[in-house]
Formats: C-alpha cells, sequence, structure tokens
C-alpha cells in the first residue's frame, strides 16, 4: 500500500504497510479502486452530459463514494466492495446510453472490468495505486493528488449538505470533470494549478450549500453554554458531523430517561435552537477524536459515530460502539439508512438503556458555543467600536483538525500567549487543544469564539468579509491572522478556498503535507506567503511586530 493523504502519514512521507490511522493494507488497495472506478464513472457521466443524458442521482452517490475514502471513515472492506460495484454498474448503464446517443466512452478506468472476487479486487486497486500512476513529471503528480484529497474534502461537505436537501449540479459537474481530469497526462502544469485553486472555489460553494442545510433546518446557532461533565441517568454520546443524525437521535429518545451528550466535532451542535429545545440534550462528553480509545472505555452508555474520524474500537466498548452514515469498522454494529432517509436508532437506544448509565450528577465547568456569522454579525457594532477604539488589536483564527502528534502543543501554547486585547476566533477539533481555557472578554465579547465545525469555515470567512467591508479594505489588510492545523482532507479542500480567496500569510501545521512537492510548495510560498508554523512566541512576535 502507500498512502500519504493525512497529516500522521508515516514518517512524514507515506503508510507503506500499514496505516498510522489502523487502515489495513486490503482496504487500502479497495479504496484506491474505488477510486479509480470513479475516475472512470466521472469520464462517463462528462461524455453523457455532452449527449444531453443526465442522472440526477450520480452526483451524490459519486460524493458519498469519494468521501468513504477519507481518512479515518470506512475501513471496512465489504462496504467498499458494494460501492465499487454500485460505481460500475451505475457506470456501465450510463455508458449504454452515451453509446445508444452516439457518443463513446475512453478505454481505461471508464471500461475496465471489476475483478469477480475480493482478492481479485485487492490486487487490481494495487495495480492503480497513487505509485502507479503514470504521470513522470513529479510537480503534477503532487498537484494532482493535492486536487484529489481537495475533492474528497468537497464531497464530505456536499454529502453532508445533500442529506438536508442542499444540491448544486455546479459542484457535482467539477467533481466529475476534476476526476476525469486525472486519468489525463497531457495537462500543463499551470492547468493543475489552476483546477486545486477551482477546487477551492467548489469547496466555498459545497460548504455554503452545508450551511443553508444547517441554519435552515436547525436554525443560526446562538451563544450556548454546554456543560462537560454529566447527569445522573443513561447516556449515548453522539459523534461525528452529521445534524440530521442527531436530530433522529433526539426525537428516538424523547421521555426514554437517556441524555445525550456530543463527542468531538459535534460540540457546536448545541447552539442550533432546533436542537437544542429539546431537554434531554445534556452536555458535551471527551476531548478531540485522537483521545477516543481512552475516552469512550470510560463512558457508561452507547456510542454513536456519524461521518469520520473513527479509530479502532478497543475490546472494552466494541460492543457498545455504533457506526452510522459512510462511517464503518468491521465487526462495529451499523445502523443503516432506509430508503426514505431516516434511520432507526433502536439498537443504539437499548444498548444504552442495558448499560449502567452515570450514577450521579458531576460538575466539570462548562463551555461556550454558538458564535456563527450571524451571533459575531450581531454585535458587529460592539465589536468595530472595540477595534477603532483600540480595546481590540487583532484576531487570531485558530482552528482546522487535532491530531496526536506533540507538536500540538503549538496551538494551546499560542491561545495562551495571545496578549489580552486579541480575540480568537475558532473551528474545528482542533480546538479541544484550548476549548475549556477562561480567556475572559474585552467589553462583553468573549475573548473565544467557537464559530463551529470545520464546515462552518464558510461562516468564519463571511464574517472576516463582514469585517473587511466594515473597515472598507482587503480581508488581507484587516488585523486578522489564520493560524491552521490541519490533519485530513476536508482541511485540504478548506486551505484551497482561502487560496482562492486570495488569503495570504496563513500559517499551518504542525508538519506540511507529504504530497507537496519542494516546487510546488515554493508556488504556495511565493504568490500566498503561506508559512509552517515555528514557536508560539516567536509567530506572535512575527504578527503583532
Ligand atoms: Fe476534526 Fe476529524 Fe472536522 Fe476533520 S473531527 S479532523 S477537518 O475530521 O473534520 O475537524
Ligand atoms: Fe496513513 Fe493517513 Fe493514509 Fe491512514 S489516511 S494510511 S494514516 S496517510
Amino acid at each position: 500500500m502507500f498512502c500519504y493523504q493525512c497529516e500522521q502519514t508515516a514518517a512524514g512521507t507515506g503508510c507503506t504497510k500499514v496505516g498510522v490511522c489502523g487502515k489495513q493494507p486490503d482496504v487500502a488497495a479497495l479504496q484506491d479502486l474505488l477510486v479509480y472506478f470513479q475516475k472512470g464513472l466521472a469520464q462517463v457521466a462528462l461524455a453523457a452530459r455532452e449527449k444531453g443524458v443526465y442522472d440526477a442521482s450520480l452526483g451524490h452517490f459519486m460524493a458519498r463514494a469519494i468521501f468513504s475514502t477519507l481518512t479515518n471513515v470506512d475501513f471496512d472492506g465489504a462496504r467498499l466492495i458494494e460501492l465499487i460495484r454500485e460505481t460500475v454498474s451505475r457506470r456501465d448503464a450510463l455508458a449504454a446510453k452515451v453509446k445508444a446517443a452516439g457518443g463513446s466512452v475512453p478505454r481505461g478506468p471508464a471500461t475496465l472490468a471489476p475483478a469477480a472476487d475480493q482478492a481479485g479486487m485487492i490486487a487490481q486497486g494495487e495495480e492503480h495505486g497513487i505509485e502507479k500512476d503514470p504521470e513522470l513529471n513529479a510537480d503534477i503528480k503532487s498537484l494532482k493528488q493535492t486536487l484529489i484529497y481537495g475533492l474528497k474534502g468537497v464531497s464530505a461537505y456536499a454529502d453532508h449538505a445533500a442529506i438536508l436537501g442542499q444540491e448544486d449540479d455546479e459542484v457535482y459537474k467539477f467533481l466529475q470533470e476534476a476526476l476525469a481530469a486525472t486519468e489525463r497526462l497531457d495537462l500543463p502544469l499551470d492547468k493543475w494549478v489552476g483546477m486545486v485553486l477551482e477546487c477551492g472555489r467548489i469547496n466555498l460553494r459545497a460548504m455554503e450549500l452545508l450551511d443553508a442545510g444547517n441554519t435552515g433546518t436547525y436554525g443560526h446557532p446562538v451563544p450556548t453554554s454546554v456543560p462537560l461533565g454529566a447527569k445522573a441517568g443513561k447516556a449515548i454520546v453522539i459523534s461525528g458531523h452529521d445534524l440530521k443524525d442527531l436530530q433522529m437521535l433526539l426525537e428516538q429518545t424523547v421521555g426514554k430517561g437517556i441524555n445525550i451528550y456530543t463527542h468531538g466535532e459535534m460540540i457546536p451542535t448545541h447552539g442550533y435552537p432546533e436542537l437544542k429545545k429539546h431537554p434531554h440534550f445534556f452536555g458535551h462528553f471527551g476531548t478531540a477524536w485522537q483521545n477516543q480509545q481512552k475516552e469512550f472505555g470510560e463512558f457508561p452508555g452507547a456510542i454513536l459515530m456519524t461521518t469520520n474520524c473513527l479509530q479502532r474500537p478497543r475490546n472494552e466498548y466494541m460492543d457498545n460502539i455504533f457506526t452510522t452514515g459512510l462511517v464503518a469498522w468491521p465487526g462495529a454494529q451499523h445502523i443503516a439508512e432506509k430508503a426514505d432517509g431516516s434511520k432507526d436508532f433502536s439498537p443504539v437506544i437499548e444498548k444504552a438503556l442495558a448499560m449502567p448509565g452515570y450514577p450521579a450528577d458531576t460538575d466539570k465547568g462548562s463551555v461556550l458555543v454558538g458564535f456563527g456569522r450571524n451571533t459575531v454579525m450581531s454585535v458587529a457594532d460592539k465589536v468595530i467600536e472595540a477595534v477603532k477604539g483600540g480595546a481590540i488589536k487583532h484576531f487570531f483564527l485558530v482552528g482546522g483538525c487535532d491530531g496526536a502528534k506533540p507538536g500540538r502543543n503549538y496551538y494551546t501554547e499560542f491561545v495562551e500567549k495571545a496578549p489580552k486585547d486579541t480575540v480568537i476566533l475558532t473551528l474545528a477539533c482542533g480546538k479541544f487543544r484550548f476549548f475549556d481555557k477562561q480567556l475572559g472578554d474585552i467589553g462583553g465579547i468573549p475573548r473565544l469564539l467557537d464559530v463551529g465545525q470545520c464546515n462552518d469555515a464558510y461562516s468564519a470567512i463571511q464574517i472576516a468579509v463582514a469585517l473587511s467591508k466594515a473597515f472598507d479594505c482587503g480581508v488581507n489588510d484587516l488585523p486578522l491572522s489564520l493560524i491552521l492545523s490541519w490533519y485530513e482532507q476536508k482541511a485540504v479542500a478548506i486551505l484551497l478556498t482561502l487560496l482562492y480567496l486570495g488569503i495570504k500569510n496563513i500559517r499551518i501545521g504542525p508538519s506540511l503535507p507529504a504530497f507537496l512537492t519542494p516546487n510546488v510548495l515554493n508556488v504556495l510560498v511565493q504568490n500566498y506567503n503561506i508559512m509552517p508554523i515555528t514557536t508560539p512566541d516567536q509567530d506572535l512576535k512575527a504578527i503583532l511586530g
């Protein structure tokens, strides 16, 4: 196997024997094969579009398949094989229509027959991994992989948005064009750079759709205090990013005597009016995703993983953990979606009722969430006044993913050391490095503002744009610095969006992506002055002068 798509890749260069994430070589090969067949499906979809043949359900299916190959989502070979089979059957049905309309499809992934069994498919996948890419130019190969990882992020957001009824064919069309392009060997370097930036634009659209889905369905988040302790009684903890799963779980547990806790990226959901209205939606359990193997063993109830960031479940809680949506682990119980999009969480509920739950209330303090663009903009006058009057000197957006590397202490220290006249905006799971710090306020404006999940980068961008309008300057001229942490491919997509928007001087860590060649990195440095993090002291000094 060879995989270098995430930040924790082995030795900072690539996982070759087994994934640091726990991905086994057979699963890696099946993921590579799924991506390869998706490229073929994309080629056929484009040929079909040319002939006026359009399959409305194809785009979301492709997003789901590509999302399945994102880090920490699907570790279950059997589910990947199902997706490969569906990809091929959709491809062949569409290709028949293309041919009937007088068109043709290219040879390669658009025509390759899948092997009949799992072993054959694994062998096929090994033939179509990253290292087998016939592209000889290392920089183009790097940009191609950057594009594919950006597409994985776009696919994740597009899938979340589609689940809430928000779709735009522009997103799907780009997914198809970009996937099909990765099979070409005739495109010059500048075209690849253009496509990578276009991926950033499309990701902004996908995040906009998701924002519309989330806020349209559940209302705009409002400032909300979230307890970190426990309430006596039975318990379910829900992790991941999927708000609809949470809604269904809350509705199905009404009156059951079960308290619902969030985990990881679910914490901002406490701020949504249509979710927080449930009295049994109690608080938050644990910290970031990479601590789950230690923390889940201590949870006295059922665990539900929606979307990504699953680690190998330990034996002590294997019977209590459930997956749903695209996330899967062989042997862990999976809650499937019904044809009408609903889910029956009874097995999770029964498990929670059979487990001890919390014997007594415990108080571990609380944190504030709910500072999406609507909340921040509603106090814009106050914020602008504080900046003009000198009470707020600078804004830092300290956000992104968390991870296991020790270098990530940088983010905790950075926030601790940021001067008292600065405000920290944060989003995604990187916040768990400092989410419970009491940083106080500036004239009633909290110094630590949780904008939301990683996809709420859209909200953060809207805040930055609104500030730049208020101050009549460009976003790059605002007293705002971006200090980002990355881990998986949604973060890659968000970074591409920031570059597409022309945002400069981004600091990124804890290490740089292994898939960027020195030349590609150089382009980023020259055009965007993107730079690796150094030490909190040094970076604060450089930013604040
Ligand atoms: Fe974190 Fe995981 Fe949201 Fe990522 S939970 S690491 S960018 O998947 O998605 O922030
Ligand atoms: Fe390695 Fe990351 Fe790929 Fe997992 S997703 S195999 S940890 S590079």
